[in-house]
C-alpha cells in the first residue's frame, strides 16, 4: 500500500480518516498488505513494525511545474534505522532533469545492495517529451528501465489492456512488476479488474494507495485485493467479498 501522497500531492487526495497516518497504519495491518510505502517524517512518528516499511527516499510536490525532478531526501542509512525492509526511488525519464535522478538512483541501488535492501523503483515517463504516459511503448520502455539499472522492482502504471501490459512485464525481465493505481476509479470492481488483468499479465503484484484509502469499503476492497493478488481469484470470486 502506498502512502506518499501528503507530500506528492499535499492533503486534497485525503479526507477526515485518510488524512491520518495512524489510520493508514492500522489499515495497513488488519488488510494484511505486505508492504507499507511511507516518507520518512510519516514513518519517524508512526510506524510501528506491524506491516513490511518500503521507505521512499526521494519525493516532491507538484507545486512546481515543467519537466519533474525529484531528489533524496533520506539516506539508504537512515531508511534502514527507521525499519526499511525495502527502499523506493521515483525516476522521471523523458524529463530534462532524467539524468540526475538516473545517477542518484545508481549510487542509492549500490548502498542499497550493500546493506542487503531490495529496490522498488517508481518509473514514470514525464515531462515535455511525453505526450501519453501510458502508451504501451512508454511503460513498456518505463518497465525495461528498471531492469537496465538494476531496480528489483519496477511500479509502472497501467496500459489498459492485458497483452500491452504484459509485454510490459516481459520487458522487465527478473525485475518484477508492480502496477501503481492511479487516481479512484468509478468503482471497486473496475479496479478489481484492472488488478486481475495486470496478474495475468504477470506481474508480482500492485502497489496503490488511492483506489484503497479513499474507498467507502477500505477493508473489503483491500480483502479482494489481496484474494485477487495473492490467491489468484476470479474477479467474480472477489467481487462477492464487496456486496
Ligand atoms: P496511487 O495508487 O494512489 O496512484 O499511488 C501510487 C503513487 O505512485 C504514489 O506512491 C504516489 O504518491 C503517487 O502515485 C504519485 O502520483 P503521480 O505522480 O502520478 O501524481
Amino acid at each position: 500500500m502506498a502512502y506518499d501522497h501528503g507530500l506528492e500531492h499535499g492533503p486534497s487526495d485525503f479526507n477526515a480518516t485518510s488524512v491520518d497516518p495512524q489510520f493508514i497504519i492500522d489499515l495497513a495491518s488488519k488488510g494484511r498488505f505486505n508492504g507499507l510505502v511511507l516518507q520518512k517524517g510519516v514513518a519517524e512518528r508512526y510506524y510501528d513494525g506491524a506491516v513490511p516499511l518500503i521507505l521512499k527516499l526521494n519525493g516532491k510536490t507538484n507545486l512546481v511545474q515543467g519537466d519533474p525532478v525529484s531528489r533524496q531526501i533520506c539516506s539508504v542509512e537512515e531508511a534502514q534505522a527507521l525499519g526499511a525492509k525495502a527502499v523506493g526511488y521515483t525516476i522521471y525519464p523523458g524529463s530534462i532533469h532524467e539524468s540526475l535522478m538516473l545517477h542518484e538512483f545508481g549510487k542509492i541501488k549500490e548502498e542499497a545492495r550493500r546493506k542487503g535492501l531490495p529496490t522498488i523503483t517508481w518509473i514514470y515517463p514525464r515531462g515535455k517529451s511525453i505526450k501519453n504516459d501510458t502508451s504501451p511503448d512508454i511503460v513498456a520502455y518505463a518497465a525495461r528501465i528498471g531492469l537496465e539499472i538494476g531496480a528489483d522492482a519496477v511500479k509502472i502504471k497501467y496500459t489498459g489492456d492485458v497483452e500491452s501490459f504484459r509485454w510490459a512485464v516481459r520487458s522487465a525481465g527478473k525485475t518484477r512488476v508492480f502496477m501503481s493505481g492511479g487516481p479512484k476509479a468509478d468503482s471497486e470492481i473496475a479496479f478489481l479488474r484492472q488488478v486481475r488483468e495486470v496478474m495475468d499479465a504477470g506481474a508480482a503484484g500492485v502497489a496503490v494507495g488511492r483506489n484503497v484509502w479513499q474507498s467507502r469499503y477500505p477493508l473489503k476492497i483491500s480483502e479482494a485485493l489481496r484474494r485477487v493478488v495473492v490467491d489468484d481469484w476470479s474477479l467474480k470470486e472477489a467481487n462477492r467479498l464487496l456486496t
